[in-house]
């Protein structure tokens, strides 16, 4: 008998499957069944829906104090390219805008530490100004660190300063391998893990829901994988604060790491053992502008419910050299999950849905 067999049934019985059955599954189990029992618990919970949003990604300086060896989009002051917008600019990227009825402005940016602290209440108050009802998701895990020690602040008090600000929800980034060793290599300046999951804890603890990432097809191994994982359900269990995990590729191009970034296969199993594993976490996303539309459609039928967006315009994963569009139309959008035969569903930042097609 092949050892994932008995892992096979325990998920078909829908129990919960520890590190180690996680391990047997991706060393042993065919892509096939991989892909079909993580399908059998995607449609458990989402049955044949797929999601999508209306948002607008927000990038507002590329300056960073960080070098994170993966990362090709920071830049530090000075050089070449370095940008930061400022508060006007914000505004007028916002309304250009205006006549679509965007559902989410995603923000995200460098560590720079010119802008202030008062930058980042002006930002969002600004957005939520010009979007009353749009969701505001915004500030990687590492940003509130970063605030919270330049000015000397908890991590609560800049999350509740930026809650009454108009932040709804906290992006995944930052997470990238929590294994220390490996962040050792990957990103030394980068907060530890552990900090990167006290401050998710702390955004639940005050009702700021969050997504979790891992960044993965560089130099880690499945356990380091796993461990990840292992982590992010861990800290679920605790809070239940986590709306979406994505599994995020890595984009090899113009940065230092020098790694091949995953194939296909490893793209697809990725994605199954993530829904596979992560029984408390309601969503997975296939983030098509890291993987391609295919890859994406695809990962749909390998345990990921969520589509992303529309974007307009992903910035990270292209300085990297991602070969995908900078944007997709709602309609591309719809039509994409349709013809990878689901069913679109609009959603929020909260995935509450706002229009069935
Ligand atoms: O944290 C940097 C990653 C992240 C590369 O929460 C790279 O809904 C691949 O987190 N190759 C930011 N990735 C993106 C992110 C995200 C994107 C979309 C949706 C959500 C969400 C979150 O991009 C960073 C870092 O892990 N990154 N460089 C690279 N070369
Ligand atoms: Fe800075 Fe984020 Fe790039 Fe790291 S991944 S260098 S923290 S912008």
């Amino acid at each position: 008998m092949n050892s994932a067999t008995p892992v096979i049934k325990k998920v078909m019985d829908g129990g919960r499957i520890s590190a180690e059955d996680a391990l047997i599954l991706v060393e042993n189990a065919s892509i096939h069944d991989l892909g079909s029992i993580a399908h059998t618990v995607r449609s458990r919970l989402h049955n044949n829906k797929a999601y999508f949003i209306y948002n607008q990604h927000l990038n507002f300086t590329n300056i960073c104090a960080n070098k994170c060896r993966f990362c090709a989009y920071s830049k530090r002051s000075g050089e070449p390219g370095a940008f930061s917008l400022s508060i006007d600019q914000v505004k007028d990227m916002i309304l250009a805008r205006s006549d679509e009825p965007i559902d989410e402005i995603h923000i995200v940016g460098g560590l720079n530490p010119d802008l202030g602290y008062e930058y980042y209440i002006d930002m969002l108050k600004t957005v939520r100004k010009l979007r009353p009802k749009a969701g505001i998701k915004a500030f990687t895990a590492v940003e509130i660190a970063f605030l919270s020690d330049e000015y000397g602040l908890t991590h609560e008090q800049v999350l509740t300063d930026f809650s009454k600000a108009g932040l709804d929800a906290l992006p995944g980034g930052g997470a990238e391998v929590f294994s220390p060793r490996l962040r050792q290599k990957l990103c030394p300046e980068k907060v530890s893990g552990k900090r990167w999951l006290e401050i998710h804890e702390t955004a639940h603890k005050i009702s700021i829901p969050t997504n979790c990432t891992l960044l993965f097809g560089h130099v880690e191994t499945w356990l380091d994988r796993i461990n990840h994982l292992l982590a992010l359900r861990d800290l679920q269990d605790k809070t239940g604060g986590f709306l979406c995990f994505i599994p995020l590729a890595y984009q090899p191009g113009y940065n230092d790491l020098n790694a091949k970034g995953p194939d296909g296969v490893d793209f697809f199993k990725m994605t199954a053992i993530s829904r596979i594993f992560l029984d408390n976490i309601p969503h997975i996303k296939a983030y098509w502008a890291f993987s391609g539309i295919k890859a994406a459609q695809l990962g749909l039928w390998y345990g990921a419910d969520d589509f992303d967006g529309t974007i307009v315009e992903e910035k990270i994963g292209h300085a990297a050299g991602a070969d995908t569009p900078k944007g997709l139309t709602m309609e591309q959008l719809r039509s994409y999950i349709r013809e990878a035969g689901f069913e679109p569903e609009q959603r929020n930042s909260f995935f509450r849905i706002s229009k069935s097609f």
